[in-house]
C-alpha cells in the first residue's frame, strides 16, 4: 500500500516531485498548498480565509486545514493510496492525520524527507518568483517561510523517525535525478 508523505523545506522540490512520483505509482498527489491556491484563485470562502496567512508565509489555521484534508482523503481516488505534499506541517496536524487514517484502519507507510541547503532553497524560490509571480515568493516572505518550517514543521520529522518510516533523500541536482533517488528509496 502506498500511503505516503513528502516533507521538506519550501523550495526543496516537494510539489515538483510529488506530481511525478504520484503519477508513477498511480496514486493522487494531494498538495494542501495547491488546494489553497486554487481556492484563492476562485475566491471561495476557504480561499478568502487562507489568503492572508499564505501571503505572509504563515501556516493557515489547523481548523481550516484539517477539515479540508479530511474531506479530500474521503474521496474515492485515495482507496489505493495517496501522496500527501505539505500536510502535516506541524505536530498537531500529525495527530489529526493519525486520527483521520485510524478511522478507516489506515496509517502512513513512508515519509520522504527531501533536503537541500538554504541558499539553494532561496535561489529556487526567487527563480520561481521571477517565472510565476507567486505572492509568497519574495525574499522577505521566503525567509519567514523557512523559519516557520524550522520552528513548526521540522519537529514532526522526529515523530515519524521514531516510527521508523522516514527516508531521507538529497533534493540537489537535476529534477529527474531526484525523482530516481525517491523511487529507489521507496523500493
Ligand atoms: P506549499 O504550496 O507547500 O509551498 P512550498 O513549501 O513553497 O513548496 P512547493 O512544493 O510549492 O515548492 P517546491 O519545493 O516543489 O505551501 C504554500 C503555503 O500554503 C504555506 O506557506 C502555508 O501558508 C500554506 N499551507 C500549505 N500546507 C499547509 C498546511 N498543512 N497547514 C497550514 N498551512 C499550509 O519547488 C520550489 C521551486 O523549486 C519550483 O520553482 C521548482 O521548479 C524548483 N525546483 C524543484 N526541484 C528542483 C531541482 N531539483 N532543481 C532546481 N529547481 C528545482
Amino acid at each position: 500500500m502506498n500511503r505516503l508523505l513528502i516533507v521538506g523545506p519550501p523550495g526543496a522540490g516537494k510539489g515538483t516531485q510529488a506530481v511525478k512520483i504520484a503519477e508513477k505509482l498511480n496514486i493522487p498527489a494531494i498538495s494542501t498548498g495547491d488546494i489553497f491556491r486554487k481556492n484563492i484563485k476562485e475566491e471561495t470562502d476557504l480561499g478568502k480565509e487562507a489568503k492572508s496567512y499564505i501571503d505572509s508565509g504563515n501556516l493557515v489555521p489547523d481548523s481550516v486545514t484539517n477539515r479540508m484534508v479530511r474531506a479530500r482523503l474521503a474521496e474515492a481516488d485515495t482507496a489505493n493510496g495517496f501522496l500527501l505534499d505539505g500536510y502535516p506541517r506541524n505536530t498537531a496536524q500529525v495527530h489529526e492525520l493519525d486520527s483521520i487514517l485510524a478511522e478507516t484502519h489506515q496509517q502512513l507507510d513512508r515519509v520522504l524527507l527531501l533536503v537541500a541547503d538554504n541558499d539553494e532553497l532561496v535561489a529556487r524560490l526567487l527563480n520561481r518568483a521571477a517565472e510565476q509571480g507567486r505572492t509568497d515568493d519574495n525574499e522577505e516572505v521566503i525567509r519567514h517561510r523557512l523559519k516557520v518550517y524550522e520552528e513548526e514543521t521540522a519537529p514532526l520529522i522526529a515523530i515519524y523517525r521514531e516510527r521508523g518510516i522516514v527516508k531521507e533523500v538529497n533534493g540537489l541536482g537535476e529534477i529527474a535525478e531526484v525523482t530516481d533517488r525517491i523511487l529507489s528509496a521507496l523500493n
